[in-house]
């Protein structure tokens, strides 16, 4: 999520944190170099005795204040060329500075991070060396603008700073600059969570707001470096998420504090639909072979290509539970090598296997799946969306009415899929005018042990662009360049409702060849879970008329039913049976806001013609 929110940071800055603060020439050889290319000091470069006998130059300072403004503090001596002051021998020396390179003029700078400038403004203005500029090395220099190219290293303690092209072209000046950091000084250099660099640091700014992940409630580790490595603090954790962790700094002198806050903020993603196929009293029973929650889930079993499916598969899709059920906590998709005639097209096939379509559709959020995948060669593996306006026979929303659009006009999102090589994964998204215009844009990733090991594949989808990830890494999104050239997405075909589809195909495109002793394989889900920020209008199940639904569920004690009747009364229990809560709601759609604890409830719901009890499940 945070990969996608901070793709639009700023690369032109006017001022630059890491740049802010006070500088001076480095006290060593070196720290002012000419040569005939950039960092070249071949011909002429400071010794060591220069910062002793110079040390009028290497005191001077060179400010970058945070407001933009820029000062050269040379204090009561500093270095003059003869040209300056006609009384400094030819080579120069120390002396009261002069104007306009007294640093008596106001002046200002920028800092072009992607080009990698700094520029100076203001008469006079200069770092290093005041002889030094953009035309020429001596004379009397008294440019506007001065640009210096730029580079920070070591932490950010230490400026290179460069100016080229001048004499001709061929001279260059190099200026080693280092920061002034003085005793009193209690700011940190860098804050680390997790280990990973806070976005957006910068020593002057004190507070910070840190979203943590869906679901993660763990206060993260926190690790600093201060500015003056003598100063001390200490680190006060958050006790429990949301909390503010606080970074207390006592400078080397003992006379400063300063105190930095992260505020670590609750995930603002809710979770909106899902199953998690578990076994409990009402849908999925323990110690039974169930069939797959039909509230939720939907057989698409019509093969829409003249009685086959497409890309040359080779299996009938079936509702049977030989082909999908839950048990055990999690969901089947079982591929088996059988003859079978579909009842609906008459077409006979040597493989069968299931494909589900979610009952749900949505737009925008998170989705998570967690799987393992079959390593029978010729399975063909997927986890995937279709715009729910998909024109497609036999799929659930066509039967609903909503098959309005062509694919792939109607926008696919492949989040995992898988070919003859089972230690890798594909992500691919769909999408173009028509059919004929179709394009697509794809990229795979290394997984480890499909078959063994639970994965959890998984999207974000923003109106911006969509993120496809295994175990919450990144491989493929919407703004990259496949390895064909195509890329990136046009996000105008995913800006509505998708849903989403489970299933194994056999053979054909992306399946390969299957293997000659292929009796079944299975792909196991544990859970199917959608979020979305509660900053947008979350995507609620569309109801059919009979449907009465309940969701988010499980939940945090917040959550709705819908239905497509009246619903006159409601009524919480918990599996004791004593009534906790009642409601007369008289609303098809109601939010019932409770203050449950962690646990299962059961809620009766109640209209003039039907009452249902349904199972709740509290997190
Ligand atoms: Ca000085
Ligand atoms: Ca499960």
């Amino acid at each position: 999520m945070q990969k996608l929110l901070f793709i639009f940071l700023l690369s032109l800055t006017l001022t630059n944190a890491q740049v802010t603060g006070s500088w001076s020439l480095a006290p060593e050889a070196g720290a002012l170099k000419v040569g005939t290319s950039p960092g070249d000091g071949s011909l002429w470069s400071n010794s060591i005795a220069d910062v002793t006998t110079r040390a009028c130059l290497f005191d001077d300072e060179y400010v970058f204040n945070a407001d933009g403004s820029f000062s050269n503090v040379l204090g009561s001596e500093t270095w003059l060329e003869g040209w300056q002051d006609g009384l400094a021998s030819d080579y120069g020396g120390c002396g009261a500075p002069i104007a306009p390179h007294d640093g008596s003029n106001l002046a200002t700078y920028t800092v072009d991070e992607t080009a990698g400038t700094i520029t100076i403004v203001g008469s006079g203005a200069f770092l290093g060396l005041a002889k030094a500029n953009n035309q020429n090395e001596s004379g009397t220099p008294n440019d506007d603008t001065i640009v210096y190219t730029y580079s920070l290293s070591e932490g950010g303690s230490v400026l290179t700073v460069g100016l080229t092209g001048f004499g001709g072209g061929g001279y260059h000046w190099t200026y080693k600059l280092v920061r002034n950091i003085s005793s009193d000084d209690a700011t940190l250099s860098s804050i680390s969570v997790n280990n990973i660099p806070l976005s957006g640091f910068s020593p002057e700014t004190t507070s910070y707001d840190y979203t943590m992940a869906v679901d993660d409630t763990t206060v993260p580790t926190i690790s600093v470096s201060t500015a003056n490595t003598n100063a001390t603090y200490t680190i006060d954790d958050a006790s429990a998420v949301p909390g503010t962790t606080t970074i207390n700094i006592t400078s080397e002198d003992g006379e400063t504090q300063m105190s930095y806050t992260i505020n670590f903020l609750a995930s603002s993603y809710v979770l909106v639909w899902g199953d998690e196929f578990e076994n409990n009293d009402s849908i999925y029973l323990s110690d039974q072979t169930n069939v797959v929650d039909p509230a939720k889930w939907y057989h698409q079993t019509f093969a829409p290509g003249g009685g086959s499916w497409y890309n040359d598969e080779e299996q009938h899709y079936t509702n049977l539970t030989s082909n999908s059920y839950v048990n055990n906590g999690t969901l089947k998709i079982k591929a088996i090598k059988e003859n079978y005639t579909s009842p609906e097209n008459g077409t006979s096939k040597n493989y069968t296997s299931a494909r589900l379509n979610s009952k749900y559709a949505f737009k925008y959020g998170r989705m998570e799946v967690r799987a393992k995948l079959p390593s029978e060669l010729g399975t063909w593996p997927a986890i995937w969306t279709l715009g729910q306006n998909i024109s497609e026979q036999g799929a659930y929303w066509q039967t609903q009415g909503y098959g309005t659009t062509g694919w792939p006009t109607c926008g696919e999102i492949d989040i995992m899929e898988q070919d003859p090589n089972k230690s890798i994964t594909s992500g691919a998204f769909h999408f173009g005018p028509d059919f004929d215009r179709r394009q697509y844009t794809t990229a795979h990733t290394s997984v480890s042990d499909t078959e063994g090991t639970w994965h959890v594949y998984s999207m974000i989808w923003t109106e911006e662009g969509i993120s496809l990830m295994v175990d919450g890494e990144e491989f493929h999104n919407t703004s990259n360049i496949d390895s064909r050239g195509v890329g990136p997405v046009d996000m105008s075909f995913f800006q509505a409702n998708h849903f989403i589809l489970l299933n194994v195909a056999m053979g054909g495109m992306l399946g390969g060849p299957i293997v000659e002793n292929f009796s079944t394989a299975i792909m196991e889900i544990d859970y199917v879970r959608v979020y979305q920020p509660q900053s947008q209008p979350l995507s609620t199940p569309s109801i059919s008329k009979n449907e009465l639904l309940l969701y988010p569920n499980p939940s945090n004690g917040n959550f709705q039913i819908e239905s497509g009747i009246q619903i006159d009364e409601v009524h919480i229990y918990n599996l004791n049976g004593q009534k906790l809560q009642s409601l007369q709601p008289n609303m098809k759609v109601l939010t019932i806001n409770s203050n449950l604890a962690k646990g299962v409830y059961m809620v009766e719901i109640l209209g003039s013609n039907f009452r249902e009890i349904k199972r709740l499940m509290v997190k």
